[in-house]
């Protein structure tokens, strides 16, 4: 697949996006009227990685003059987002884009929207099997899960690995089986507790960390903490990881929890490693392979070219090019061809890519974009 963001890099596009919150935000979130507009609809407002999605939905959907609108909840909360799926079907909106706070809840909204036939499509954060047409996924779910464990381990070891020349599996089994050391203790810090998105990957986390490789090396458990995708909330569970003091390295696999605890890590001056998902643009200051800095290295991935390949799926959708299906393909401009495939939870999705790592060599470079 192809990767938007490497390309508008090498073609020197870097331009800084604004990332404002949209208007007509009252205690409920956006609640303008939607009639005869696709919606996208984020796990709240205001969230930089939400708007940088919607400025890729968007886009596509501009440029094939159909309406769209942002319309996410104030609060990181499913009930919230059900009154706005409400609300937005009432009006008459063509196809809602969700990235959902939680896995249950949502039957009886979305089986009104079937009703009227108001396509579910999910991105990010998935949908019901039951209700969805079809997911828009970042990354593999392993992949994702298996790479922040895998990071965290080599950061708190100390151990570079280059990924042109051997994979990251090998070289943690390399550095753990030299290592006879206390065990290494693993953090998480969240996003909601009922948060699909965040759960699969941590999921994978906790398989991840059965494997031989581990055993008696790195604990099976961890630690748990969730700030709800709220600043202030991630800062204070950040600084209860670091009042704790009982954990080596903090995973953060959200872009508000990693931020959050870069700023509380780096100002304590912590040896608590830190990695995870994050914009590279909020990160910087954090980055670096020094004392001064709390994450070494963290990844995401074009987040721009996830909300417009959502578009481009719901387009296909509505002019009937696919149903969400196993194996249909579509086209999403340049970004090139994409297969429809099964999901872990049995129910479909499209996969955009692979995650991009960020390196204090390349951080600055893509904190111009993102
Ligand atoms: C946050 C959101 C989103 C997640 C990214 C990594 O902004 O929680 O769901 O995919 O971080």
């Amino acid at each position: 697949m192809k990767k938007n963001l490497k390309k508008a890099m090498a073609m020197g596009l870097a331009t800084t996006m604004a990332l404002a919150a949209p208007a007509a935000v009252s205690a409920a979130g956006n609640t303008s009227d939607v009639s005869g507009s696709h919606v996208f609809m984020f796990k709240s407002v205001g969230n930089a990685f939400g708007v940088i999605m919607y400025e890729g939905f968007s886009s596509y959907m501009e440029q094939v003059g159909e309406n769209c609108t942002e319309k996410s909840p104030a609060e990181t909360t499913v009930a919230a987002q059900v009154q706005l799926i409400d609300e937005a079907i009432t009006q008459g909106c063509k196809s809602i884009s969700i990235s959902t706070n939680g896995d249950t809840g949502f039957d009886e909204v979305f089986a009104k929207a079937q009703e009227k036939g108001v396509p579910i499509v999910s991105v990010d954060s998935s949908a019901s099997a039951d209700y969805r047409v079809t997911h828009n996924n970042q990354a593999s779910t392993e992949d994702i899960g298996a790479m922040q464990v895998r990071a965290a381990v080599l950061q708190v070891l100390g151990v570079a690995y280059d990924p042109e020349d051997v994979t990251m599996e090998k070289t943690v089994e390399a550095a753990l089986a030299d290592y006879d050391g206390d065990e290494i203790r693993l953090g998480v810090l969240s996003a909601g507790i009922d948060t699909p998105v965040q759960n699969g990957w941590i999921a994978v986390m906790e398989q991840e960390l059965q494997k031989d490789i581990y055993k008696g090396k790195v604990s099976p458990e961890l630690n748990k903490k969730y700030g709800d995708d709220e600043a202030t909330k991630s800062t204070t569970q950040a600084q209860a990881f670091l009042a704790e003091n009982n954990v080596d390295a903090i995973i953060s696999p959200t872009t508000v929890g990693i931020a959050a605890a870069g700023e509380v890590l780096t100002q304590a001056k912590s040896d608590i490693k830190l990695t995870g998902l994050g914009l590279p643009s909020e990160m910087q200051e954090y980055t670096g392979d020094d004392d001064a800095h709390s994450c070494p290295y963290f990844y995401l991935w074009d987040m721009e070219g996830l909300g417009k390949l959502s578009a481009y799926a719901t387009m296909a959708l509505v002019k009937g090019d696919i149903t969400g299906a196993v194996d249909e393909t579509f086209t999403a401009g340049d970004m090139g061809e994409y297969t429809i495939t099964t999901a872990d939870d049995e129910g479909t999705e499209i996969v955009l890519g692979e995650p991009l790592q960020f390196t204090p060599d390349n951080v600055a470079d893509y904190a111009k974009l993102y």
